[in-house]
């Protein structure tokens, strides 16, 4: 058997019965063969959720109740008490934002259980929440099912709060815990093992730091992924170590680097098929709830772009919504979930392209089953493809019955055949030539969104592959129209008083003798204060009252001498100290947001010290911009 026909053959064993009819009904008016697999290919399953573009991350657990981001994992269980935990609402709104799904935090690095599990007795049984007997995976995994759309689970390999973490036994612990839930909670679509591990924790009362070195090795994330595979082999997993399915994708505000290709190790003979996943907060105020986040709600605008800059490079987006100590998902954060569903819808809504005549510079073997129209007939499966030898300067043409005025144009590949093509441009008949109206294309994928400077109003459209690492197969060519902005419904909350953060102090009489220090206060969030030691000395220049203070990481994305450990001290004379506060700026790699201190009472005092107790990657504390908070 030629190898030709050996990967035919394997093609045709994994495309589905659907698709493989389709090929063959085309196919028998002159029968070209199909183009091999390129590089590597998705699974089923990968294919499936690639498909599945966008969901929700819920983070809902004992952080919500101490305001916290991580937690230490020495909480009592007995602070976890929703007043009104309604998943049910929760799941219908994601449903009618159009998201596929949901992943829950079922337990986050402090080791707190949603769950009863049998696993550790730091679980949700020891809640007075429904007296002990809730589970909060149970509402969300029914609440899911009865909507008809996903759930996946968020399980932290990282515990703060075992005794064994770190050591040997806390790895028959966290076998258990995912062995029950995808045993004991019906389908679960997508687990999520976060990256975050080692440091500073409880450890069931040890109060020390644990490194577990490499994390693959420690949690042996490839025989973790054999089990789940073995318990539901629909599941995709994220992280792992590159042992599952889809991986981080790179930062926390919700893109992914473009050129995007959802495979690694890309032209290599140990290419694998990893496709990517962006996630971030609906707001700017952290992954759990806080008072007053309501103000830091992304714009819909914003969360547009987040849109563009994830599912449209091809991965897909995880949208986290935090749930408030009620058990309820903020009325900001839904109002501004439901102005993007509706920019996403009306994007979505009408393809001009759909149904258009269009024509190729060449069709492979001249077969039907390849033609260019393929990209054109609202098919994700079928595809336009030329001959094998034909890898670059070929082009697909699209003739509409009438002028469109368009300004994104989406691509996708026929990705069941590899990620193939590496650069394209875009062309527009206008005014009798051929204009480039998109000259830096790079990746396509699953899909690409390339939003234009602005509108182009013509019938013709080129799409010009200028290179691919084998012939290209276009399954779509849309042409869309980016909607106008929606305006949120702000009617439909108001910010509790209460829930208001304090107000930031003027910062004009401050002085210090601290080199550069005056870049942490002087209002511009790109510049920043970097010392060689660890501690930022201010002169407030007059006594003054306050109750709190923030810290604004760098915004460069350079992480070193990011602040993660703080301590606060006052003074009335610049020579005597006093500590306030000390504490963790928890994810602050990750993510980079304000972290806002507030003390258990007002403090007067004419100087204050900042002091990066620990800071990234070993060096001298840094702040884009530190406030005092009245
Ligand atoms: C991070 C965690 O450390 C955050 O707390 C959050 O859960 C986010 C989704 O992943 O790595």
């Amino acid at each position: 058997m030629s190898i030709r026909s050996i990967i035919t053959k394997n093609f045709l064993q994994w495309l589905p019965a659907a698709c493989f009819a389709g090929f063959m009904s085309y196919s028998s008016l002159s029968a070209a063969e199909p183009p091999a697999p390129c590089g590597a290919v998705p699974t089923e399953q990968q294919v499936k959720w690639l498909r599945l573009e966008w969901y929700a991350f819920v983070h809902f657990g004992i952080n919500t109740f101490t305001g916290k981001e991580w937690g230490y994992g020495d909480e009592d269980p007995a602070l976890f008490n929703p007043s009104d935990f309604n998943p049910e609402s929760a799941v219908k709104i994601f449903k009618k934002a159009g998201m596929a799904g949901m992943i829950y935090t079922a337990k986050h690095h402090d080791g707190f259980c949603l769950w009863p599990t049998k696993s550790t007795a730091h679980n949700i049984a020891k809640s007075p929440w429904m007296k002990g007997k809730g589970d909060i995976v149970r509402g969300f995994a029914d609440a899911c099912k009865k909507e008809g759309i996903k759930f996946g689970a968020y399980l932290s390999p990282w515990d703060r709060n075992n005794a064994e973490y770190g050591r040997p036994g806390y790895l028959k612990t966290y076998e258990e815990q995912i062995r029950e839930l995808l045993t004991d909670y019906g389908p679960i679509f997508e687990m999520w093992f976060d990256g975050a591990n080692g440091g500073d924790g409880y450890y069931g009362g040890a109060r020390e730091k644990r490194n577990i070195g490499n994390a693959d090795k420690y949690y042996n994330f490839e025989g973790l992924v054999r089990l789940i595979r073995s318990i539901q082999p629909d599941c995709i997993v994220w992280g792992a170590a590159q042992h599952g399915d889809v991986k981080w994708g790179g930062s926390e505000k919700g893109f992914v680097k473009y050129p995007c290709w959802n495979v690694i190790n890309l032209d290599k003979p140990d290419e694998k098929w990893i496709s990517l996943e962006a996630d971030t907060t609906i707001n700017k105020a952290g992954w759990f709830w806080h008072a007053g986040q309501g103000s830091k709600v992304k714009s819909p605008e914003q969360l547009m772009q987040v849109y563009y800059d994830s599912v449209g490079r091809g991965a897909n987006l995880i949208l986290n919504l935090a749930m408030d100590g009620s058990g309820k998902l903020d009325p900001a954060d839904v109002a501004a979930l439901n102005a993007l569903a509706t920019m996403r819808r009306k994007l979505l809504a009408q393809d001009f392209a759909i149904g258009s005549e269009a024509s190729a510079s060449e069709v492979r073997g001249e077969d039907n089953a390849f033609r260019a129209a393929n990209a054109t007939d609202g098919d994700i499966e079928s595809y336009w493809c030329p001959e094998d030898k034909t890898t670059k300067d070929c082009w697909l043409e699209i003739k509409l019955p009438t002028e469109v005025a368009f300004d994104v144009v989406r691509l996708r590949e026929q990705i069941r055949l590899g990620q193939r093509v590496r650069s394209f441009r875009l062309e527009a008949f206008l005014d009798g030539n051929w204009q480039i109206i998109d000259g830096e294309g790079k990746t396509i994928g699953n899909q690409v969104l390339r939003k234009l400077a602005k509108p182009v109003t013509t019938d013709r459209v080129r799409l010009v592959i200028t290179d691919s690492r084998a012939c290209p197969c276009i399954s779509e060519f849309s042409l869309l129209r980016h909607p106008e902005p929606v305006a949120v419904d702000e009617a439909s909350f108001q910010c509790d008083a209460s829930e208001e953060i304090a107000a930031p102090l003027p910062r004009d009489k401050w002085t210090s003798k601290t080199t550069g220090s005056a870049r942490a206060w002087d209002g511009d969030d790109s510049t920043f204060w970097q010392g060689k030691g660890n501690k930022l000395t201010v002169n407030l220049g007059e006594e003054v009252s306050f109750s709190g203070f923030t810290y604004l990481p760098k915004q460069n994305g350079n992480f070193d001498g990011m602040t993660d450990r703080y301590s606060f001290e006052i003074s009335s004379d610049g020579k005597k100290w006093k500590e306030i506060a000390s504490g963790e700026f928890p994810n602050i790699r990750a993510n980079p947001i304000l972290q806002t201190v507030t003390f258990d009472r007002e403090v007067k005092a004419r100087f204050f010290r900042f002091i990066g107790a620990s800071s990234l990657e070993g060096k001298g504390a840094s702040a884009a911009e530190i406030n005092l908070l009245k």
